[in-house]
C-alpha cells in the first residue's frame, strides 16, 4: 500500500502515545493528536517532539478533546483527516478500573464505537478510506490458561478487561459490517522509562532508585506472584505500524513470549543496584484486586510469520534501562533535597 500521510493518535501524551509519535514522524507522516485538558501540563512524554505552531512545516497538531465527547471526536477527524486512526487512550489502569467501572467502560468501551461511528460518517460522506487500529489488550484474556494466542477465548477479570473486550468486538464488527480496515493489537504488558509511576514495574524502578540514594525505605506491593509477558514499548509500537502498514486487516497478538513474576521483577530490579529486594519489599494487601489475573504468556507466531515482527529488548535489558533511568530521576530528587525542596513521593500508588 501507498503509506498514509496522515495519522491521528489518541492517548499521544502516554507511554504509547509518545514512542508511536515518535516513529510516525520519523517515516514522515503528519501526526494529529488527541490530547486532554489538565490543571497541570500533561505533555511531558511528546514535550520534546513540540513543534510551535507558528513555524513553517509543522507536521505534530495537537487538538483539545476526549473519548467521552463524541462532537468534538468527529470535529477533530474533520479537521485533520487522517489516513489512519491510532485509538491508543483509555482508562488503563486495572487497578484504579476497579473503583471507577462506570468512567472506565465509558471511555475505553464506548469511547471506542463514538470513534468508529465517526469514521464510518466520515467515510461515507467523503468517500475516504480511513484505517483504524484499537488498542486491545492481553487483560482481556484473564483467566484463560498460558500460553494466550489469537485462538484463546476471553475470560476478562476487571472492568478494565470486560471494556476491552466491548471494544475488541466492535472493531470486528465495523470491519465485517461496514468494510473498515479495523485491526485490533492484542498487546500484552509492555515498559519503558516512561511507563506511568503506578503500574508495578515503574513503581518498582522508581523505588529502587530513590531507595538507593537513601531517598525512600520501603516498597509496599501487593500480589508478587502474579506473571506477567513483559516487553518494551518502543518495540511494541513498531509492531502497531506494521498491523496499520499490512495489506490486509486482522487481529493479532504481540508478546515477547517469555513470562515473570512481580516478584522476579522486583529482584533483578534490586540487583541492578547490589540490593536484595528481601530486605525492602513488603507485600500490602491494599494493592491486591478483587479479582486477579495470575498468568499472562503470549504467542506472537503470528506476528513473526506475517510481518517478520520480534522484540528487539530482553527482558534484563528491559529492567537494566527502566532502573539506570530512575537512579538518575532519583539523583535529581536529591539534589533538589539538598536544596530544601519536599520531595515525598506523591499520591496513592496501585
Ligand atoms: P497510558 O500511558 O495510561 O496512556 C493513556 C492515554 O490515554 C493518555 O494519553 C491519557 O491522557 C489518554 N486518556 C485517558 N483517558 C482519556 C479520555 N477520556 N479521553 C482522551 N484521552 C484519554 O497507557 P499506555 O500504556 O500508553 O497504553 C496505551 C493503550 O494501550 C491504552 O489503551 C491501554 O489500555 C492499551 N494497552 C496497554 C498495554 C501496556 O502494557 N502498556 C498493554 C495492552 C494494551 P492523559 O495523559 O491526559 O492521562
Ligand atoms: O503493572 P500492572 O498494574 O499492570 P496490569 O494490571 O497487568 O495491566 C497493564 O497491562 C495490561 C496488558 O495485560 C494493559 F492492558 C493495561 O492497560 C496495563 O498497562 O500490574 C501487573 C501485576 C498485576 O497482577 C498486579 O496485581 O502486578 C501486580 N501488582 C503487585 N503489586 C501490582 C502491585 N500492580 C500495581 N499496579 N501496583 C502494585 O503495587
Amino acid at each position: 500500500m501507498t503509506q498514509p500521510a496522515v495519522a491521528l493518535v489518541t492517548g499521544i501524551t502516554g507511554q504509547d502515545g509518545s514512542y508511536l509519535a515518535e516513529q510516525l514522524l520519523d517515516q514522515g507522516y503528519h501526526v494529529h493528536g488527541v490530547i486532554r485538558r489538565a490543571s497541570v501540563f500533561n505533555t511531558d512524554r511528546i514535550e520534546h517532539l513540540y513543534q510551535d505552531p507558528h513555524e513553517q512545516d509543522v507536521r505534530l497538531h495537537l487538538h483539545y478533546g476526549d473519548l467521552a465527547d463524541g462532537t468534538v471526536l468527529r470535529r477533530i477527524i474533520e479537521t485533520a483527516r487522517p489516513d489512519v486512526v491510532y485509538n491508543l487512550a483509555a482508562q488503563s489502569h486495572v487497578g484504579v478500573s476497579f473503583k471507577t467501572p462506570e468512567y472506565t467502560a465509558e471511555v475505553t468501551g464506548l469511547g471506542v464505537l463514538r470513534l468508529l461511528e465517526a469514521l464510518r460518517d466520515h467515510s461515507h460522506r467523503t468517500g475516504r478510506k480511513v484505517r483504524f487500529y484499537q488498542a486491545s489488550s492481553s487483560e482481556m484474556y484473564g483467566s484463560a490458561p498460558a500460553p494466550q494466542g489469537p485462538e484463546t477465548p476471553f475470560h476478562p477479570r476487571s472492568p478494565y478487561a470486560c471494556a476491552k473486550v466491548y471494544a475488541y468486538h466492535q472493531v470486528i464488527n465495523y470491519r465485517e459490517a461496514y468494510g473498515l480496515f479495523a485491526c485490533n493489537g492484542i498487546l500484552f504488558n509492555h515498559e519503558s522509562p516512561r511507563r506511568g509511576e503506578t503500574f508495578v514495574t515503574r513503581k518498582i524502578t522508581r523505588a529502587v532508585g530513590r531507595i538507593k540514594l537513601g531517598l525512600q525505605k520501603k516498597l509496599y506491593l501487593g500480589n508478587l506472584d502474579a506473571r506477567r509477558d513483559w516487553g518494551h514499548a518502543r518495540d511494541y509500537v513498531e509492531a502497531m505500524v506494521l498491523i496499520m502498514q499490512g495489506d490486509e486487516p486482522g487481529d493479532f497478538v504481540v508478546a515477547s513470549g517469555e513470562s515473570h513474576s512481580v516478584r522476579e521483577f522486583a529482584a533483578s530490579a534490586f540487583a541492578e543496584v547490589g540490593l536484595d529486594y528481601q530486605d525492602f519489599v513488603e507485600v500490602d494487601p491494599r494493592y491486591f484486586r478483587p479479582s486477579e489475573v495470575e498468568h499472562l504468556h503470549g504467542d506472537a507466531t503470528q506476528m513473526r510469520e506475517k510481518f517478520g515482527w520480534r522484540p528487539r529488548t530482553s527482558f534484563a535489558e528491559l529492567v537494566a534501562e527502566m532502573v539506570r533511568s530512575d537512579l538518575k530521576l532519583a539523583e535529581r530528587e536529591l539534589v533538589l533535597q539538598k536544596a530544601g525542596h519536599d520531595i515525598r513521593t506523591r499520591g496513592t500508588s496501585l
